[in-house]
């Protein structure tokens, strides 16, 4: 993992230390000690975090220098877990990466299954390490203790309105499925909810607590994600401007959504607007992304990201980053690709949710016509009226795949969205249905998929502790990492840093 990695390069003092202190802050600040029940669920009990810090110091003094000797990384482990007596899991993932993680869980079931917590372990060469008692778990324990960088993961969705079943299909549903296997970003991105221009400011705070909580009831575990606002990461706005000095403007003529939405904006259009895709891409490269999960309409921007990425490491990186010698601010030696070039991940349904009144545009926050879509937060009552009314066709029975039938395939889409059925499945049930007798059996599906979620975010919006927690632990890991990334470019690009 790119932040364990660096942290261990880092040239500031004691790495393995520095991360743990960094990471004790975070958690005293961010979490407060009247731990409520949902919260104990997820950071664990006291026994627990117990076990994991012995266990990370324990990590710890396996990856401590060789060149100091045991003594030293014996001392320093032993002091470390002292301090670390509130370590969760993903700090953990997040401070060392995956292999610490793994030698952790091992630490911990062979702590549970009844051993004093010992971790096979053999010595390694007393000749690196200066003496002997140094050691490192062997195959049964950590094997895996150098693995490949865990594949990261980010997106997000701007403030703007209610999120809509598009936005939840389309992107929030996707991010649920990435957390388990990878290192997940997810913010909203409050920076991009103004590009309109004269937004109001009430609305936006709203909406960005709103869209957090959302991500959460929609099963985004902030234990295993770090879930933020896109503002409380300085770097997204810094890196943005590097880049937007980088971007040839005519690239961003050309994107279809600017087109779009400056036509409806007329003279009025802001500046922010045609830089939205820069914004964007700095969103992605700070983080190293490999994947992000995108709809459709957002495919060109991530093009454009990835073009971007790679004008940024033709012009700095390479041969002429690599003459300059030395490190990078990050530990890493000067040289190679200064960024990320990423992959765009967009599900095979619910990649593009059509508007309810016109099954040939798709469903947007900013249509003004309230009944083109479905908003995750809709009442019962609100959706059966919206799907009442939706535009429909002429034609017998229902069908996927018929260009000539826009209504018909985003319905059905939606249907089978809701229930998880195959198309088969729905045509097999729907297919010589009339649209009177379809559109019940469609509300009823929609309301059942969001009801739990609507319980979920209540919960959560009746608890704004919780959810501050949430948003602040997950900016305090983002800035780290990204802030990791913006140092880097700097030093690409040549500014002095101290
Ligand atoms: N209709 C859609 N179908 C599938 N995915 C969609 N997304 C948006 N609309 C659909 C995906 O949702 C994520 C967040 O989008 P956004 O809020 O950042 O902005 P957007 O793409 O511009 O979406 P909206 O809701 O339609 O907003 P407005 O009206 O402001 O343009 C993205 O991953 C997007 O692909």
């Amino acid at each position: 993992m790119l932040l364990s990695r660096a942290r261990r390069q880092s040239p500031r003092g004691d790495p393995a230390r520095e991360s743990v202190d960094d990471c004790n802050s975070k958690i005293t600040k961010s979490e407060p000690n009247d731990v409520t029940p949902s919260r104990a669920h997820t950071h664990g009990d006291a026994n627990e975090r117990r076990m994991l810090s012995k266990a990370v110091a324990r990590a710890m003094m396996l990856r401590a220098p060789t060149d100091g000797g045991s003594r030293i990384a014996r001392m320093a482990a032993a002091t470390n877990q002292r301090r670390n007596a509130t370590m969760t899991t993903s700090c953990i993932r997040h401070q060392f990466g995956d292999d610490v993680v793994r030698v952790v869980d091992s630490h911990r079931r062979s702590t549970m299954s009844g051993g004093r917590g010992r971790v096979a372990m053999r010595s390694i060469s007393s000749s690196s390490s200066g003496g002997s008692g140094v050691t490192e778990p062997d195959a049964g324990a950590a094997t895996e203790s150098k693995p490949a960088r865990r594949k990261r993961v980010l997106s997000g969705v701007q403030p703007t309105g209610s999120i809509h079943l598009g936005n939840y299909f389309g992107a929030i549903k996707n991010y649920v499925k990435l957390q388990d296997d990878y290192d997940a970003f997810y913010c909203v991105v409050d920076l991009h909810a103004i590009t309109a221009g004269g937004h109001d400011p009430a609305g936006l705070e709203a909406s960005t607590k709103t869209s957090a909580a959302i991500y959460l009831a929609a099963g985004v575990d902030p234990d295993k994600a770090n879930v933020f606002v896109q503002s409380h990461v300085p770097a997204h706005s810094e890196l943005c401007w590097l880049l937007n000095c980088v971007a040839p403007i005519g690239w961003l003529e050309k994107m279809i959504q600017f087109k779009e939405k400056a036509r409806k904006a007329g003279e009025e259009v802001s500046v922010g607007l045609l830089d939205y895709p820069v914004l964007m891409a700095a969103d992605i490269l700070l983080y190293k992304a490999d994947l992000v999960p995108v709809g459709e309409d957002q495919r060109q921007h991530l093009e454009l990201t990835r073009d971007i990425a790679g004008r940024v490491n033709s012009l700095y990186g390479g041969k002429k980053w690599k003459k300059r010698k030395g490190k990078a601010p990050s530990g890493r030696s000067r040289g190679g690709d200064v960024l990320l070039v990423p992959e765009a991940f967009t599900p095979k349904e619910g990649g593009r949710v059509m508007s309810l009144t016109d099954g040939a545009s798709k469903m947007s926050k900013s249509n003004p016509a309230e009944g083109s879509r479905i908003n995750v937060l809709d009442t019962p009552d609100e959706i059966a009226k919206k799907i009442k009314r939706c535009k429909t066709d002429a034609f017998e029975g229902l069908e996927f795949g018929n260009a000539e039938r826009p209504e018909s395939q985003n319905l059905l889409t939606i249907y089978q969205l809701c229930t998880g059925m195959t198309q088969e499945e729905v045509l097999a049930e729907c297919g010589s249905m009339r649209w009177g007798d379809f559109k019940p059996r469609l509300t009823d599906a929609v309301i059942e998929h969001l009801s739990p979620i609507q319980g979920r975010y209540n919960e959560i919006m009746a608890d704004p502790a919780y959810l501050e927690g949430v948003l602040k632990r997950g900016a305090d890991n983002a800035n780290e990492v990204a802030n990791i990334t913006l140092r880097d470019v700097r030093d690409a690009l040549g500014f002095v840093q101290y």
